[in-house]
């Protein structure tokens, strides 16, 4: 019975399933192919795309030491730090082999630093508490932003009244947290504080920055805001008249800006100066399909310059301030 089966229909169904076999063999063997091609395709895409961003950050760490070399010159060249100086100059993107290079320098001295709020031995600073008081008086914020942020940063863990937030408070968040009680090392850190939401951080932003040390406000650089910030008295009419003079007549000194009409018998709560020491450079590279964004934190003291921290950001944390 078998034999009639192994007839030419048996064969044919062998053939038929040689012809099948043989298909899928070449089926499959396009598919490795494409799949390998594209691999090899993704991985040059990919090594590619590494090799300019490498050429991008390279390029972003250049345009930061020029920043640097432009900030030291400019120590050289005056004792007064303004939107004159050589470093405030914008420019427009430079081109470069494969791509372009923008980059920008902000004097951080014209906003609040926030670590202002206590003393380097992190008790409370009543002139810079009263001051940032006033600064979210201005902003329309609500006062105990002030005093969760005091608490943050004082090295102490007994909440202030009122409004102060310490652990108790930040241990019943979820995931729970403790208070820094230490300075900021980066302003994006106040999204950590109690009260310090989006819209909050959106609109402090321009006017804030947090550095290392004590500093003072450079009147020549201060926004707006932080210039009616320093008292309650100023009127917003007379600093938009002040900053309009300004960028006229450039403050030489801190007597200059204390002799305006505007200041007269008003006692600051903060030392104010001309000069500025700490500086942002944010640096943006795009080579081919890489991109490098740099924001860098330099000190600048005694003609020399020092990266303090340097940020290799997708974005940048913090919107930079206006100028002006
Ligand atoms: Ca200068
Ligand atoms: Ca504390």
């Amino acid at each position: 019975m078998s034999k009639v089966h192994n007839t030419p229909t048996a064969c044919r169904h062998e053939r038929g399933v040689a012809l099948v076999t043989a298909l899928l063999v070449v089926a499959l063997a396009t598919t490795a192919a494409v799949a390998m091609a594209t691999r090899l395709h993704v991985d040059l895409r990919r090594a590619g795309n590494l090799l300019h961003g490498e050429q991008a950050y390279a390029y972003a760490l250049a345009a930061e030491s020029w920043a640097q070399v432009i900030l030291r010159r400019d120590a050289g060249d005056n004792q007064v730090d303004s939107f004159e100086d050589d470093w405030a100059t914008s420019l427009p993107p430079i081109a470069v082999e494969g791509g372009l290079v923008d980059g920008e320098v902000y004097d951080l001295q014209g906003r609040f630093n926030v670590n202002n709020l206590v003393t380097d031995t992190g008790t409370m600073d009543q002139s810079g508490l009263d001051y940032y008081r006033q600064l979210l008086e201005r902003l329309g914020l609500d006062q105990t932003l002030a005093t969760a942020l005091l608490d943050w940063l004082d090295s102490d863990i007994n909440a202030t009244f009122p409004g102060g937030v310490e652990d108790e408070d930040y241990l019943l968040a979820d995931p729970p947290y403790r208070a820094a009680n230490r300075r900021l090392v980066d302003i994006s850190e106040l999204r950590l504080v109690q009260g310090y939401t989006a819209e909050v951080i959106a609109l402090l932003a321009p006017h804030v920055t947090a550095l290392p040390r004590t500093t003072k406000i450079n009147v020549n650089t201060a926004t707006p805001v932080v210039l009616l910030a320093l008292h309650e008295d100023l009127e917003a009419r007379a600093i938009e008249d002040l900053v309009e003079a300004r960028e006229q007549q450039i403050y030489e000194t801190v007597n200059d800006f204390l002799a305006e009409d505007a200041l007269a018998g008003l006692q600051l709560p903060v030392e104010v100066s001309v000069q500025s020491e700490w500086f942002l450079v944010l640096t943006d590279v795009v080579v081919g399909g890489g991109r490098a964004r740099l924001q860098s934190l330099i000190h600048r003291e005694d003609k020399a310059t020092q990266v303090i921290m340097r940020t290799r950001a997708r974005h940048y944390l913090l919107p930079p301030p206006a100028a002006g």
